[in-house]
């Protein structure tokens, strides 16, 4: 039910949290005193990359040469009513781009990450960009708050090598609301000469996979059916109302129930790598390959630290990303989930890998198919 009290009390909270952002800016503001010394990046390469949404993401090399750039993205910042399940579930998504999660940025360390970061007149919120990566100014945070029809831009070193959540957080409880609305996504910052193993040694992946989890919280009304709204600001108390029990009404792979299942697998081959970021903003995820394992595990995804081997279910702590490496070794469908099974099979987190290739008996055989074995055999056994 859209009442005049739940819109105006959204329009109100946005109030508050930019005067709280506002402050916030003019002190990182001060903070950056014009006696800074100015960085002198004239003479450095410039790059401008196209981003994709995900799973997919834009092509890069994975380890190189070349002396560090300043890597240039774009981002509109998009409000739009989205499905999050097939029985007529609907958010008022907040976007990155336009998709849950927002597009994963690659650059390689030491590079210089320049976005603009758009907010369109037809929007109704004031949004920021806060990337985990970044150092000071509430990463970037402080530095990038648009109003609808403004547009910044932002440039940070990208210092540390990693994947990292990037999010909006344009202060006070704007923070979590637009976080779970799905405005987060990750950035991933390769070494210059690229991932290695535990042993140091160079690793390569064919593809990269990028999962962002998402939370949502979407009221029902009386009648049990889930509530739709004109706009994110009319969608604000009842959402909050089911956000601070939190208990989620979804948990998805990228942005809704069936993103990447079924006609939207993902697909591979035997003896491909894929490397998978996950990326969950706002809680923890455990991620399993259902059939397979993560071959090299850098389950907080900073690259400085030697990869897990053979794991089995790894850990994304809420506001970080994960990266997990897997060559593929059988082929079927694998699904790739959340380990809370309940989260996985009933709230929407699962994806699907169709991988093609020949079956290795040696890995593993069905040496006699469920057969009914008759009546010499019982699996009773007597009770003491
Ligand atoms: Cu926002």
């Amino acid at each position: 039910m859209i009442t005049r009290r739940t819109a105006l009390m959204g329009a109100a909270l946005a109030a508050t949290s930019s005067a709280i952002l506002a402050s916030q800016q003019t002190s990182a503001s001060e903070s950056m005193t014009p006696e800074a010394a100015k960085v002198e990046l004239a003479g450095m390469a410039r790059k401008k990359v196209k981003l994709v949404p995900p799973p997919f993401v834009h092509a890069h090399e994975q380890a190189t040469t070349e002396p560090p750039c300043v890597v240039e993205f774009e981002m509109n910042i998009i409000e739009q009513e989205m499905p999050v399940d097939e029985d007529g579930a609907m958010i008022q998504g907040m976007t990155f781009d336009g998709s849950i999660p927002g597009p994963l940025m690659v650059v390689h360390e030491g590079d210089y990450v320049e976005l603009t970061l758009i907010n369109p007149p037809e929007n109704a919120m004031q949004h920021n960009i806060d990337f985990h990566s970044a150092t000071g100014g509430l990463g970037g945070g402080a530095l990038t708050l648009v109003n609808p029809g403004e547009k910044t831009i932002l440039r940070f070193k990208a210092d540390r090598p990693g994947t990292f959540v990037y999010h909006c957080a344009p202060g006070g409880p704007m923070i979590p609301w637009h976080v779970v609305s799905g405005m987060s996504g990750a950035i991933m910052i390769l070494p210059r000469d690229g991932l290695k193993d535990h042993n140091q040694q160079p690793v390569r992946y064919d593809q990269v996979f990028y999962v962002g989890e998402n939370d949502f919280y979407i009221p029902k009304d009386e009648n049990g059916e889930y509530m739709r709204f004109e706009d994110p600001g009319s969608s604000y108390s009842d959402t909050l109302e089911v956000m601070n029990k939190l208990i989620p009404s979804h948990v998805v792979f990228n942005g809704r129930v069936g993103a990447l299942t079924g006609e939207n697998a993902l697909k591979s081959k035997v003896g491909e790598t894929v490397l998978i970021v996950h990326s969950q903003a706002n809680r923890d995820t455990r991620p399993h390959l259902i059939g397979g394992h993560g071959d090299l595990v850098w389950e907080t995804g900073k690259f400085n630290n030697p990869p897990e081997r053979d794991l089995e279910t790894w850990f994304i702590r809420g506001g970080s990303a994960g990266a997990a490496l897997y060559r593929f070794k059988q082929p079927g469908v694998y699904a790739y989930v959340n380990h809370n099974l309940i989260e996985a099979v009933n709230l929407g987190a699962t994806a699907h890998v169709v991988v093609e290739g020949d079956w290795d008996n040696e890995l593993m055989a069905q040496i006699m198919p469920p057969t009914a074995y008759g009546e010499l055999h019982t699996s009773k056994k007597a009770l003491p």
